[in-house]
């Protein structure tokens, strides 16, 4: 987003893009990751590219977007092939770059990450996923009365709390659990426990 020209494009690009209600869901996220931006002194306007782009791969067919991660030089593991849940924040980091122009690895990393998080996210990795996860759209988290005060204080524990979170409702319904996912938590838990 070189000029405000492009910024305005890219919202009114995305309008047309996506569902209406993921649209909105879109705003919430970038609105919220530029907030805590500013709390925290990340780049703000990466904080808006990342939020706006997190989740524009997100209603494209899961074979189209196996094909883009392929295209983009980014391997597909055993376990996300074939779930869109998984491959839709990897092939979106690939569209930013692609079809959107954006060309900083940070901002293409935060939507990379977005889903799994890692270990070791970048600030700017950790506000976009904060942000998803208690953006004002987001009523079925059972802690969001907590978690979004907490990432205004202390963003590695709100960090840790939405992981423990997300494994004990994937744990709950069934779902696989990617490695990465898993790894983040023990990574975060560990390094939240050891800074006490
Ligand atoms: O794209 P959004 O709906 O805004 O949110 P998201 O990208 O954080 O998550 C998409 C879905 O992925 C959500 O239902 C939680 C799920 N998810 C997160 N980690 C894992 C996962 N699903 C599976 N199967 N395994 C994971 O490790
Ligand atoms: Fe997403
Ligand atoms: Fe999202």
């Amino acid at each position: 987003m070189a000029k405000d020209t492009d910024r305005l494009t890219l919202y009114k690009e995305l309008e047309k893009q996506l569902k209406y209600s993921r649209f909105v869901h879109t705003m919430g996220v970038t609105f919220t990751a530029t907030s805590l931006a500013m709390r925290y002194g990340a780049d703000v306007k990466k904080a808006e590219l990342a939020g706006l782009l997190h989740d524009c791969a997100k209603y494209v067919p899961v074979d189209e977007m196996e094909r883009i991660c392929r295209e983009g030089g980014l391997e597909i593991s055993s376990f996300e092939r074939g779930n869109s849940a998984l491959l839709h924040s990897k092939a979106g980091s690939v569209l930013a770059r692609t079809k959107y122009g954006v060309t900083d690895k940070e901002v293409l990393d935060a939507i990379r990450f977005h889903t799994t998080g890692r270990p070791g996210m970048t600030l700017l990795d950790k506000i976009v996923f904060i942000a998803d996860y208690m953006e004002p759209g987001r009523e079925e988290a059972p802690d969001l009365s907590i978690v979004r005060p907490l990432a205004f204080s202390d963003l590695d524990q709100a960090l840790l709390q939405i992981l423990s979170d997300t494994l004990d409702y994937l744990e709950g319904t069934g779902k696989k659990i990617d490695p990465m996912t898993r790894r983040t938590w023990e990574f975060y838990k560990t390094m939240v426990q050891t800074e006490k």
